[in-house]
């Protein structure tokens, strides 16, 4: 679903793309790329990839949810060219299962999602997968690892400034899901309806050359049934890494990312790519923070004026001492 023709983004081809000697791994590369065009592929997820990364000790993303029409798949894929990670978790409901089962969405960019993270593995990136309920299929291969993405039921992870922090997707504390799967499933169903309605928004918001804004998130944040129950989750997974006695706990699962105290154990939610578009990282002291990424790279960096190339006219209106 592109509003314009992609074409138009074609980047000149270089000398060596068209040199007759191609080896058969750049054949393939380059079909891959081509499949991805035809896929509806924005040509600018295509190209080389940002020569000036950010660097991140660990990143943390969840709620992903591959295979649904919900999942921002591009914006997740401009954030993963744009930032490197020595160990990335994987926070659970990163590939939808229970939709799988219904109906199954997957395009170009959901399949770049998956190579681009496979591809940092390859290139020495530590990828740590703990599943949530809706990826709870792998919970059966917790112990395994899958071209180079290990597979566990949770994990401890050792910041930089040697804090322990729990990492689990957060169903445990969800008692609807827990203990009434039909009601859970029912609601799965009417919130597939809401983020339809919102991924419709977006795109009206998109041709109006606004940016990125999440119905859904706009409404859990002001109904008040949502936020007493945020609370609530909030409190009883904090509650529960007090008990284990960690530092803190990373979890994802309700959509909601927030880094909060709470009497001393930080409770940090990387919140989700379905409507906030945000991930948690750790830099290189141990810091954690939130990174939102609600617009591609390209409007960021136009809106700040850093890639726009220096015009050489303009050179000659400033004026010189000589
Ligand atoms: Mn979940």
């Amino acid at each position: 679903m592109t509003l314009f023709d992609t074409t138009m983004f074609d980047r000149p081809r270089q000398a060596s793309e068209t040199a007759p000697p191609q080896s058969a791994k750049k054949a393939r590369k380059e079909a891959a790329r081509a499949r991805a065009r035809r896929g509806g592929l924005d040509e600018r997820l295509l190209g080389p990839r940002p020569r000036h990364r950010k660097q991140h000790r660990t990143l943390f993303l969840s709620d992903i949810h591959l295979g649904t029409p919900g999942c921002k798949a591009e914006l997740l894929l401009d954030f993963l060219r744009h930032n490197d990670a020595d160990t990335i978790y994987l926070v659970g409901d990163i590939i939808d299962g229970w939709r799988i089962k219904r109906s199954w969405y997957w395009n170009a960019a959901h399949n770049a999602v998956v190579q681009e993270l496979l591809r940092k593995s390859r290139k020495g990136a530590t990828i740590i997968y703990v599943p949530g309920n809706h990826d709870e299929a792998l919970r059966d291969y917790t112990g395994l690892n899958f071209g180079g993405v290990d597979v566990v039921g949770e994990a401890i992870h050792e910041t930089a400034d040697g804090r322990q922090f729990l990492v689990i997707h957060g169903d445990q504390f969800d008692s609807v899901v827990k203990y009434a799967k039909w009601l859970a499933h029912l609601g799965d169903r009417a919130y597939g309806m809401a983020l339809a309605l919102n991924n419709w928004l977006h795109e009206i918001r998109r041709f109006f050359g606004l940016s990125y804004w999440s119905l859904s998130a706009y409404l859990k944040n002001r109904v008040k049934n949502a936020v007493e129950y945020i609370s609530s989750y909030e409190h009883a997974v904090a509650r529960s890494a007090r008990e284990r006695g960690v530092d803190g706990v990373i979890c994802g699962h309700i959509h909601h990312a927030e880094i909060r105290d709470f009497d001393g154990v930080l409770y940090c939610n990387d919140g989700d790519w379905v409507e906030s578009c945000t991930a948690l990282s750790e830099d290189e002291t141990g810091a954690l923070s939130l990174i939102t990424w609600q617009t591609f790279s390209w409007d960021t960096e136009l809106a700040n004026g850093e890639t726009e190339p220096a015009d050489e006219d303009d050179a000659l209106l400033v004026p010189t001492a000589a």
